[in-house]
């Protein structure tokens, strides 16, 4: 009883700070007619053709834990949903995963054509760091900025993000390793997870010890949210999940369900939550909502 509670309060919390992030990426995003429209329209379609807002609700969470302010966190919170955007619209494209739905509409490039989604997603990635740099403050605070705009140039790039895509195609349909498998997760999703909390904890000046800690708590979640998905590809449906389902295992993905099957893979997703929530002593009661948005990644069914 007192779990299912605390379900329905994590779902209303995510839907009221959803709202607040997608008030805010309406300000940050160029309206539609902005010159040349063609890109922005796209750029809007896939901003605002759902998603949970994951991303920026952890960071915009964890930063508050810390005392952060408001103002400065919903700049990074909503370049993380910018980057985010643009990683799903360039994996949809037919020279990666080839999807046609994606957050339960036509993928971008169905919609507009694969040149204005490249476009779209290059649009987005570059804006979110124009909004990182616009974080507001004055000028002892721009070392902090610098920071955070390091820390997730490193999360995105070679060593993160693109780094976990690339060994993720270039691992189709051959034999892999439990090794293989914890690197793309972790690289191709974990990361931008883990710096939507770490670059939060940056931002509020957490001190070094708090920083560690949020870093290996969003490393955990990050890895944990992974499996997950993993699982629901085999588990969902395509209306449930808004995307495809089944394509892991047509694909010889490396997966874990593939690996160690169903059973053992969600006992390793709750298992890393539980390390995750570890991380969290010492915030104390103010770490509620980051206990209770890990716990989320794992009972999610979408
Ligand atoms: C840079 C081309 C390029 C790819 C990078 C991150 C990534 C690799 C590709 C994105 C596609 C993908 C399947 C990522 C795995 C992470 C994942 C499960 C994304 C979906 O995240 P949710 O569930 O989506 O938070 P919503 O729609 O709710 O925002």
């Amino acid at each position: 009883m007192k779990s299912q509670l605390r379900e329905l309060d994590i779902r209303r919390y995510l839907s009221r700070r959803k709202v607040v992030v997608d008030d805010y990426l309406d300000q940050f995003l160029p309206a539609e007619e902005t010159h040349p429209p063609a890109v922005h329209q796209a750029m809007r379609y896939s901003v605002f053709a759902g998603g949970k807002r994951l991303r920026p609700i952890l960071s915009l969470a964890t930063g508050e834990a810390l005392g952060g302010e408001f103002d400065r966190l919903i700049h990074l919170a909503c370049a993380l949903e910018m980057i985010h955007t643009y990683s799903l619209i360039h994996d949809d494209l037919p020279a990666m995963d080839n999807d046609d739905l994606r957050r339960g509409m036509p993928t971008l490039h169905r919609k507009f054509g694969e040149a204005i989604a490249i476009l779209a997603g290059d649009g987005l990635l570059t804006l979110a760091f124009q909004v990182l740099a616009e974080i507001p403050g004055d000028r002892q605070s721009e070392g902090t900025r610098l920071r955070v705009i390091h820390r997730i140039a490193r999360a995105v790039g070679t060593s993160g993000l693109i780094g976990g895509q690339v060994v993720d195609l270039t691992m189709e349909g051959k034999e892999f390793t439990p090794q293989d498998v914890e690197y793309i997760h972790s690289a191709k999703t974990g990361a931008l997870l883990q710096t939507s909390v770490e670059s939060a904890a940056i931002l509020a000046q957490a001190d070094e010890q708090a920083r560690r800690s949020l870093a290996a708590f969003g490393g955990s979640i990050g890895l944990a949210f992974q499996v997950v998905d993993d699982i629901l590809d085999v588990e969902g449906s395509r209306q449930e999940l808004g995307k495809s389902s089944g394509k892991d295992e047509a694909g010889r993905k490396a997966t874990y369900p593939a690996l160690y099957g169903l059973e053992a893979s969600r006992r390793i997703a709750e298992d890393l939550v539980e390390k995750a929530v570890g991380e969290l002593g010492f915030l104390g009661a103010k770490a509620e909502i980051l206990r209770q948005l890990a716990r989320f990644i794992t009972n999610r069914r979408f």
